[in-house]
């Protein structure tokens, strides 16, 4: 998957993170030197902190061969453990573990596309979050697909700041450029002013969650000298959430340009992508990329008819990017499949008459998406069941228009109890990740349930707006 990296003009710039930069040569001697180290090594876990030497550490380890795991650096203590716990690293590696004055000769051979490349902790609708095992074959399959619909080339730098223990990040705003040629320019942290000024100077491709397009919207309307730095790099892309409508035509009223959506999963990789300058209306995520086959079937599992445009159902993807199942969890993994191999996105959407997919929502609302973050409902449940204070307590996500979805706990207390939300808040924060902290509490005397005993969420969200 990057054995590219030694093709490429080793003068250029590879990569950049905040201030700091490092050409191709000494990213490859960095990586290499590192990768060298890990001789015996079958997989590590990185702790992702967004620094050039979290980039080394991951290239450098899947140049090796070494599959690595990117953890979250705000990981809380339950969560870290589960991740540490569940994939048994080799080592736990932080930038300040990583020499970028190493050097080692480059791998005499590539490993084989079969070989695990990454390990991505992503949540479930239950559960503690599951590893799910990416192949090199998979990430170059999807990487050069996904640069074909965008004619992405060496000549591109991606300038973005997103977490880089996610797929979206990782793998689109980090390794696909190192790949390509191009630049992968992190910014440290999200700010709009920041992606204005690498725009100015020289970045043409911008990747964002809808909630950093939401804030460069508001931003770019009262500052036009920033629209026309941003509206100068030449694809300006949203994913990992709907983009709402509205955020769309603000930017490209204020932009003069579209922004592009792409649709991906942590398990398929990036599955549909709208082409660079098209001129469709917005609303849709773009047709399957050539490598992906893509179908819409009913609750019962029935294919639905693809040239109707009416026809709304379950998306399932196949193709040569899929991942090879979650971490030693066989039966999940089946499950998340049907007999004949095609993997259950959960996602619900319809197909329109242009081929492109368009989606309407999930099945399950146990899974939150907030600032693009995919979070699952009982995770958090589990963590404040585990407050002595709580006795009761329900979780979902409420419409945000800044984050899309807003965590809401809906919590009983214990007899005699009387905990803050704040208290609350900060149980979450230290045992799991910061997005997965509840942006509020609300307190109740019981929760809604049906006579079998299960809470009925929906009713919940009536007493929210009441
Ligand atoms: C947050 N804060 C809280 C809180 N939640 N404080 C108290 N209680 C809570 N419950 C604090 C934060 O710590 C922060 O403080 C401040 O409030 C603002 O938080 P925020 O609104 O969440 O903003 P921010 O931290 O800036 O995060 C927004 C964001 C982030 C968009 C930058 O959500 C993000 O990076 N999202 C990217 C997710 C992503 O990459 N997903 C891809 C998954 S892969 P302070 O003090 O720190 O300012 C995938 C596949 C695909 O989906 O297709 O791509
Ligand atoms: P994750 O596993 O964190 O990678 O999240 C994957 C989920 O993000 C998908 O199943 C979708 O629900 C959602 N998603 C990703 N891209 C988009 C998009 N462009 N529009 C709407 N939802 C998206």
């Amino acid at each position: 998957m990057l054995e590219a990296v030694d093709m490429h003009d080793p003068s250029r710039v590879a990569a950049v993170v905040g201030d700091r930069a490092l050409t191709y040569a000494a990213l490859r001697a960095a990586a290499d030197g590192f990768g060298a180290s890990l001789v015996g090594h079958r997989r590590i876990a990185v702790i992702a902190e967004p620094a050039l030497e979290t980039i080394v550490a991951i290239v450098g380890a899947i140049r090796a061969g070494v599959a690595v795991v990117p953890v979250n650096p705000g990981a809380g203590s339950t969560e870290l453990e589960h991740v540490l716990g569940d994939c048994h690293p080799d080592l736990v590696v932080r930038p300040g573990d990583v020499d970028l004055h190493a050097s080692a000769a480059a791998p005499p051979i590539g490993p084989a596309d079969s070989i695990a490349a990454l390990v991505v902790y992503t949540s479930g609708t239950t559960g503690p979050p599951k590893g799910v095992v990416l192949s090199h074959g998979a990430l170059r399959a999807n990487v050069d697909a996904i640069a074909s619909t965008w004619a992405w080339t060496c000549a591109d730098t991606v300038a973005h700041c997103l977490p880089l223990f996610h797929v979206h990040g990782l793998v689109l705003g980090t390794l696909a450029p190192l790949r390509l040629g191009g630049v992968t320019q992190h910014l440290g942290r999200f700010s709009v002013d920041g992606l204005a000024a690498a725009a100015r100077s020289g970045a043409t491709m911008i990747f964002g969650v809808p909630t950093m397009w939401s804030r460069v919207a508001d931003a770019v309307e009262v500052d036009p000298a920033m629209a026309s730095s941003i509206a100068a790099a030449r694809l300006l892309v949203s994913g990992s959430a709907a983009l709402p409508l509205s955020v769309h035509q603000r930017l490209t009223a204020t932009l003069g340009r579209r922004v592009v959506e792409r649709y991906g999963m942590t398990e398929t990789l990036f599955s549909t992508a709208e082409a660079a300058g098209t001129a469709a209306p917005p609303g849709s995520v773009g047709p399957p990329l050539p490598i992906v086959e893509l179908r819409l079937v009913d609750d019962e599992g029935t294919p639905l008819d693809a040239t109707d445009a009416q026809a709304i159902g379950e998306v399932q993807v196949r193709g040569a990017s899929m991942f090879d199942g979650y971490l030693r969890q066989p039966e999940a993994t089946a499950a998340a499949h049907t007999a004949d191999g095609w993997f259950k996105t959960g996602d619900v959407g319809t197909i329109r008459a242009d081929g492109s997919l368009r989606l309407l929502g999930r099945k399950a609302s146990d899974l939150i998406k907030s600032g693009g973050y995919r979070i699952g409902a009982g995770e958090i449940e589990t963590c404040l069941l585990d407050h002595p204070d709580v006795a009761e307590v329900a979780v979902t996500g409420e419409p945000d228009d800044d984050l899309g979805e807003r965590i809401v706990a809906w919590v009983v207390v214990r007899d005699g109890r009387a905990p803050t939300s704040e208290a609350l808040i900060a149980h979450v924060g230290a045992a799991l990740a910061h997005h997965k902290r509840p942006r509020e509490i609300r307190f109740l005397a019981e929760l809604p349930r049906t006579p079998l005993g299960k809470v009925v969420k929906r009713s919940l969200r009536g007493t929210l707006t009441a």
